[in-house]
């Protein structure tokens, strides 16, 4: 079967409504057509400055909190990046394959490099994309699940793969962004212009999944909308209305226009009330199987040491042969 292969960053504690309906949920979905590898990456999360304690534990809370989602350790492969030492090996392959025109036009880089700070910024995080393009072609990924601001770096793995492969023949698959249109960007609830992130200016517009529910219900009762009354799907003229309804319908299964009928004549106060309502009762057992994946470290570590075996002995047969292909010599 085709492969899959995704990795999220532990780096904030909590996922966030963006990274599940963006990608956590794509996850899980291709567990069922795919050979599917999805890891933890810490390496790319010391591409910031992290603190040694809360990135240990965020690893771990990052591994439960995917098997919470439906992750399921019989049907994929979940590990943690820095289990599989290959990725740093070809990481630096691929870093030799990269130009530095190429590199400096990745927009992800500027963005966070701005906010950083240009002087703060450390060479890992303007390379990271590239360290990306190694955990993919590591596993010959066919089909990658990504929320909308990755498209570009799987523009530059499918140009770094086809460059190696035209260069010294055929080693990697080219893989595709698995990207579902839909909930390929959840916006911000305060500022609607602006995808949700972690690193948003505002704690308001961000719902992080283990927050308390009471507060995250809070946030969708007094997200922003716009003047005008009529709940209608117009990502252009009403944003805010708009990634609520994506936001409704992902977590329903209800078409939007269908949620456009069911709102004819009602104001915005009982779309956010009914929004609140939803997001609680979804998140509340998620809250419970993350806490019990965490309360169980032996199995979690268990679960992850398999996982890592599992990855390394595919990631090892690329290597080796992107190696050999360079005429770098085999160690006996
Ligand atoms: N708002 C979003 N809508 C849809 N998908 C999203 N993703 C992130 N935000 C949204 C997708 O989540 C996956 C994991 O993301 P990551 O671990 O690479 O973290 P990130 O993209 O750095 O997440 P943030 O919160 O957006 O962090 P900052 O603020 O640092 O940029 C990815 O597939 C991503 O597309």
């Amino acid at each position: 079967s085709p492969r899959a292969l995704s990795g999220i960053q532990p780096t904030a504690g909590s996922f966030h409504l963006g990274n599940y309906l963006g990608a956590i949920r794509q996850y899980v979905a291709l567990q069922e057509t795919h050979d599917a590898f999805y890891m933890v990456v810490d390496l790319h999360a010391i591409t910031v400055p992290q603190d040694p304690v809360e990135l240990r534990a965020n690893t771990r809370l990052a591994a439960a909190q995917l098997l919470a989602a439906g992750l399921d350790p019989e049907r994929c492969t979940l590990f943690i990046q820095s289990h599989v030492p290959e990725h740093a090996q070809l990481g630096w392959v691929m870093n030799c394959m990269t130009g530095f025109g190429e590199a400096s036009r990745m927009t992800q880089f500027k963005d966070k490099s701005a906010k950083q700070g240009a002087d703060r910024a450390t060479v890992g995080l303007f390379t990271y994309p590239i360290l990306q393009v190694a955990d993919i072609l590591l596993y010959q990924a066919d089909a990658v699940p990504v929320g909308e601001d990755q498209r570009q770096h799987i523009e530059l793995t499918r140009d770094l793969a086809e460059r190696f492969n035209t260069r010294y023949g055929p080693t990697f698959t080219i893989p595709a962004p698995h990207i579902v249109r839909e909930v390929a960007k959840i916006y911000d609830l305060q500022d609607p212009s602006a995808k949700m992130s972690k690193s948003a200016a505002s704690p308001k517009g961000l719902v992080n999944l283990l927050d308390d529910p009471k507060v995250s219900a809070k946030k969708f009762r007094s997200a922003v909308t716009d003047t005008d009354t009529v709940i209608r799907y117009d990502e252009k003229e009403k944003p805010g209305v708009s990634n609520l309804l994506t936001i409704h319908s992902a977590l329903t299964g209800t078409g939007i226009p269908e949620l456009e009928e069911r709102y004819e004549g009602k104001g915005y106060g009982a779309l956010k009330t009914d929004l609140a309502d939803i997001f609680v009762e979804w998140v509340t057992p998620f809250h419970e199987r993350t806490r019990e994946y965490l309360g169980d470290p032996e199995t979690l570590d268990s679960v992850l040491a398999k996982g890592a075996e599992k990855a390394r002995a595919v990631a090892a047969e690329t290597l080796a042969a992107a190696y050999d292909r360079l005429g770098l010599v085999p160690a006996k």
